[in-house]
């Protein structure tokens, strides 16, 4: 069909950015790094956000090559910033079920010279569905480098907490439609606690995401949210936006 013919075609010729969302350390209220985040900048559609072909790119396999350019081009990025923050990549579940995907990125970390140290890989809960054995093989092996793994979009997906027990997820990523609601509802509040205490038992640091109001922010840092992201802070820019934000900022 004419949108994955126009996706393939994108890839080949450079059309798939990343841009870069700020995330914030709630300790130290500083800068801890940022998301890189895909959009598509179409000759004929303009800029496209994820949700309008990422699923279309996960069906027919090119969401492997999109993702792994976003990343090496994420990397080259940051390889110009300061040393202290990191880089999230977002990575589909099809990708964790794939054996050589820890190759790939061993490889684009030492094409670009970025540390493995403050790359962080964020995987769903659907990624745990099915292929558990390999899922699992690909997440250590990526670990034992000093990659580190983030599930995104908590409470959304399909992993029930007897998961989270035996996976090694260096943070759990607690999914915006929780945050933007909580201060609204008692009931999704209620969720957000259960969630922090979780996170606390069994020693797995938080970020929240669509953080929009510094009320939010204020309920978070109380419940031990280490780290936030959204539109408080900023939403997601260009490199070229982010160069010359932190150029200002030294
Ligand atoms: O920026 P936006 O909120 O529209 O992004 C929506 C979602 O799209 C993200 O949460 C993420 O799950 C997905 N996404 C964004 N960029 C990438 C990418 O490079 N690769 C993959 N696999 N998913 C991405
Ligand atoms: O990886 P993930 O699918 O969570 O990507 C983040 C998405 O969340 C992006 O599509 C971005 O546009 C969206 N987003 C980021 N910050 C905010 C926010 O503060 N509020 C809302 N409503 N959406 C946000
Ligand atoms: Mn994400
Ligand atoms: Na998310």
């Amino acid at each position: 069909n004419q949108l994955d013919e126009d996706i393939r075609h994108g890839i080949e010729r450079g059309e798939f950015v990343p841009y870069f969302q700020p995330l914030i350390d709630l300790n130290t209220r500083d800068l801890a790094g940022f998301e890189a985040l895909a959009r598509w900048n179409s000759p004929t559609r303009g800029l496209v956000e994820p949700d309008d072909f990422v699923p279309q790119a996960e069906v027919t396999g090119l969401i492997g090559p999109l993702t792994m350019s976003i990343m090496e081009q994420a990397l080259t990025e940051a390889r110009g910033w300061p040393a202290h923050l990191k880089v999230a990549v977002n990575v589909s579940p099809v990708q964790f079920r794939d054996l050589s995907f820890a190759q790939h990125v061993m490889r684009i970390l030492t094409a670009t010279g970025f540390p493995a140290r403050r790359l962080e890989l964020e995987i769903t809960e659907a990624a745990l569905l099915e292929d558990r054995d390999q899922v699992l093989a690909t997440i250590r092996s990526l670990k034992s480098i000093g990659v580190s793994i983030s599930l995104d979009d908590f409470g959304t997906g399909y992993a029930s907490l007897a998961e989270l027990d035996t996976l090694p997820v260096d943070r759990i990523k607690i999914d915006r439609t929780f945050i933007t609601r909580f201060v609204k509802s008692e009931r999704t509040a209620a969720i957000v606690d259960a969630i922090a205490m979780l996170g606390h038992k069994l020693n797995v640091p938080l970020t929240a995401e669509g953080v929009e109001s510094e009320q939010i922010r204020v309920e978070l840092s109380a419940l031990g949210c280490s780290e936030a992201q959204g539109w408080l802070y900023g939403r997601a820019v260009s490199a070229d936006t982010v160069a010359s934000f932190l150029e200002m900022r030294t």
